[in-house]
């Protein structure tokens, strides 16, 4: 017997990511709901490579009770709408919004870092996904502070426009070639020129100047590594179509070399270190789509402080930084908690 799982925004980026990784990894669903707004319902939809395909429902419409996951990929509005009503269905939330992330009662998961916190979801009834630029930068940090205790981290992230959805990937494709055959390329998705340039901008502007994207960075790290180590994040959006990469700074506490770094990351769950030192000894953003790894290069001491690396991750923000690690998380949940005979 497996799992009857329900996927909300089942047409979206994620969704259609959600779908393919769980036929890719042959997770046990008896029945996937695939549920989205009432203008998608009735297309079909191909659940991977799998060679099956599922009629999209009507999330309005939709009743949870019996239903053991929703894995929910369609924004924090249709969260607020609809998370907690499938939650008190007895339907388990794995929600990949920021609605719930620093919800105390709500864990924020990433399995190869934090497994254990899970635990704590019947509180609620939901387990939080974090952003796709947290989760990849933790993957590679982990084991670096379980080896040498992390004080500081300063990063600049170099996001893709799928980060943003299907529409900034169609502004990104339109905008190149219009440029290209000097057609006028007013921005709509963005607040400036996406093609051929960068945008140090990605969500909306607190009070003290950082932007709702770096403070997520912050205070989610803080979460799932803990609250002593101090973030300080810089996200730029680039025009990359998948695929999110991060020069990250980081101080420890204690000596570590980047050799004993690299033999750490080496081993490390969900790390992949590429790290040749020599020209394309490294990984950009196309090579790590469809991949589940966070990729590692560029691993050096930074002489500048008394303990320090600076490294280079990459990986795919769909994957590894949403729906793989929704998934994941779903496997976890049947390990530990939602047995099926
Ligand atoms: C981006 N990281 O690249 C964002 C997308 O909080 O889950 C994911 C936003 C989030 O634009």
């Amino acid at each position: 017997m497996g799992y009857k799982v329900a996927v909300v925004g089942a047409t979206g980026n994620v969704g259609r990511e959600i779908l393919a990784i769980l036929a890719e990894r042959e997770f046990p669903f008896d029945e996937i709901a695939a549920l989205a707004s009432g203008r998608s319902a009735g297309e079909r939809i191909d659940i991977g490579d799998s060679g099956k395909e599922v009629k999209v429902r009507n999330l309005e419409h939709f009743d949870f009770e019996g239903w053991d996951i929703a894995l929910f990929a369609a924004g924090s509005e249709v969260s607020k709408k609809y998370a907690e009503k499938a939650a008190k269905a007895g339907c388990t939330v794995i929600d990949n919004s920021s609605l719930f992330r620093m919800d105390p009662d709500v864990p924020l998961i990433v399995p190869e870092v934090n497994a254990e916190a899970i635990d704590g979801y019947k509180a609620r009834n939901i387990i939080a996904n974090p952003n796709c630029s947290t989760a990849q930068m933790v993957v590679a940090l982990k084991p670096l502070h379980d080896a040498a205790t992390i004080k500081r981290v300063v990063v600049a992230t170099y996001q893709s426009v799928s980060g943003a959805g299907r529409a900034a990937m169609d502004e990104l494709f339109k905008q190149s070639r219009d440029i290209f055959v000097g057609d006028p390329a007013e921005p709509e998705q963005f607040t400036k020129q996406i093609a051929f340039n960068v945008i140090p901008h990605i969500d909306d502007f607190l009070e003290d100047g950082s932007t709702k994207e770096e403070w997520k960075m912050v205070a989610e790290t803080k979460k799932i590594l803990g609250s002593k180590i101090k973030v300080s994040a810089t996200c730029v959006r680039v025009p990359v179509f998948v695929g999110h990469s991060e020069a990250v700074n980081v101080e420890f506490a204690e000596e570590i070399s980047a050799k004993e770094a690299q033999k750490i990351l080496r081993e490390a769950p969900g790390v992949m270190l590429v790290d040749k030192r020599e020209d394309g000894g490294y990984v950009t953003p196309v090579e790590c789509v469809g991949d589940y790894a966070t990729f590692v290069s560029r691993v050096r001491e930074d002489p500048t402080v008394d303990s320090g690396l600076s490294l280079w991750c990459v990986s795919d923000n769909l994957r590894k930084g949403a729906a793989l690690n929704a998934v994941q998380i779903a496997e976890l949940l049947g390990r530990r908690h939602l047995q099926k005979a």
